[in-house]
């Protein structure tokens, strides 16, 4: 068996990561212009102000994307470009760009999926109160139908929020990435209620707007638990771990559950007690519109077996385990297992919404850019997926991240990601060996994967 005939295979991207540009065209400030001021917030000092200067590279990087052979694109919109005030007046110059790009996609053969929300929240709406404010999913919805008005002819999948437990965690509860804010437990739970809801407004939005059926999903982290052995009551507990909420916002289930299931998950009431946010009569069935697809964002896994007093147990990885750049772990079957666990929750089918890897890339004297760690890492997690596949999960589609170098959040350009080397001193690219390799994998529908084994 292997991938399904309509497998996608795709690569990612976001607005702030790459675009530049940020005063072109009528762009309003977003949060993330004003984060990276801060001193000391980003490494370096750095910013996306120019990143990969996608905004004026975009037909290059189509042409890029036609050589490597993709099936779909997924990038975001930057909702400060649509939307400069974040409320308000519509700017028609920065819809055109994705107006224009979508057509080169097309033009391209390649299948546009746009994400609505990956961060860049304008700092116009930011200065209202955010995603404190309720009125922030009003605001979004607003914004998602002058997107979807302009591009709903001709973009048939959607994705509307990338990674709440994020910016919601790590922007508004540990001050580590834009807004940077350190708010109290019952507000950044509010925050998360609110983007929930703004979620569950984007997607009717879609659906009553769009001129045609719509994919419609979101992109939240899946965070994975793998079992530390084969033995059923190591995968009963990786599984009980994948969805317990434990940790106060590295956990699936408190997001997930509202979207897929229509309710918040009776061990984070408990955990959060009174600072649970306040549920307004109607805000679980818009949070709980029907989505056609689950796609979640897997990088890694943590290991986990039955402790000796019933519950799930962490298990170091082995002395010497593989890291990427970024130290994370390389640990393939998290694609397998989080794919199964998830399917066996949520029924829906599966997407794998990000995956790859930051390693040490440069451009050699040979002109090629040789990262062999990255072909092998991406060849065993897509491995993985296919057993997934093998044994029953409909797997849809993976987009690897990222399609190219870009704009790493607070660790500037030090994290390269990218199957597309980017100089961002010249803006020059060059395609790693890795997007050589992706090429074979896709024109041979993975066949490639299982060469020589
Ligand atoms: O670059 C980020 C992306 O914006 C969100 N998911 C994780 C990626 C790698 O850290």
């Amino acid at each position: 068996m292997a991938f399904a005939k309509d497998f996608v295979w795709g690569a990612a991207t976001a607005s702030y990561q790459i675009e530049g540009a940020v005063a072109e065209d009528g762009r309003g400030e977003s949060v993330w212009d004003t984060y990276c001021k801060r001193p000391g917030a980003i490494w370096e000092n750095q910013s996306g102000e120019v990143a990969c200067d996608h905004y004026h590279h975009w037909k290059e990087d189509v042409a890029l994307m036609r050589k490597i052979g993709l099936k779909a694109y997924r990038f975001s919109i930057a909702w400060p470009r649509v939307v400069p005030d974040g409320v308000g007046a519509v700017n028609p110059r920065g819809l055109a760009f994705y107006d224009r790009l979508v057509d080169e996609l097309l033009a391209a053969g390649i299948e546009p999926w746009p994400t609505l929300f990956h961060w860049d929240m304008p700092q116009g709406a930011f200065d209202r109160g955010g995603w404190l404010n309720r009125e922030s999913a009003d605001w979004f919805a607003d914004y998602a139908t002058a997107v979807v008005d302009a591009l709903g002819d001709r973009v048939r999948s959607w994705f509307t929020l990338n990674e709440p437990q994020c910016f919601i965690g790590f922007g508004h509860r540990d001050s580590l990435q834009a807004p940077g804010l350190k708010l109290s437990r019952s507000e950044w739970l509010r925050a998360g209620h609110h983007a929930l809801l703004a979620h569950g407004r984007a997607v009717q939005v879609i659906r009553s707007r769009a001129k045609g059926p719509c994919r419609v999903s979101w992109a939240p982290v899946g965070w994975s638990k793998m079992p530390a052995t084969a033995n059923r009551d190591d995968i009963d507990a990786a599984r009980e771990a994948t969805f317990a909420v434990t940790d106060e916002m590295i956990n699936n289930a408190w997001w997930m559950d509202p979207v897929y299931l229509g309710r918040y998950p009776q061990d984070g009431l408990r955990l959060y007690g009174a600072d649970a946010p306040k549920v307004l009569p109607g805000d679980m069935d818009l949070i709980a519109q029907p989505l056609d697809l689950q796609a979640f964002n897997t990088y890694n896994g943590q290991l986990i077996r039955r402790g000796a007093d019933g519950r799930p147990e962490l298990v170091p990885h082995p002395t010497g385990y593989p890291m990427n750049f970024f130290h994370g772990s390389i640990t393939p079957p998290c694609l397998y297992w989080t794919a199964k666990f998830m399917y066996e929750r949520y029924r829906l089918p599966v997407v794998i919404s990000e995956n790859g890897m930051s390693n040490a890339d440069w451009v050699g004297l040979d002109g090629r850019v040789p990262d062999g760690p990255r072909i092998d890492m991406l060849r065993r997690y897509l491995l993985e997926l296919e057993r997934a596949a093998d044994e029953g999960v409909p797997v849809a589609g993976y987009f690897l991240w990222s399609l190219m170098d870009n704009f790493e959040w607070s660790h500037g350009y030090k994290q390269r990601f990218g199957i597309i080397h980017v100089d961002f001193v010249t803006g020059r690219r060059t395609l790693k060996d890795s997007a050589l390799w992706y090429r074979d994998v896709i024109a041979t529908h993975g066949g490639k994967l299982h060469e020589g084994l």
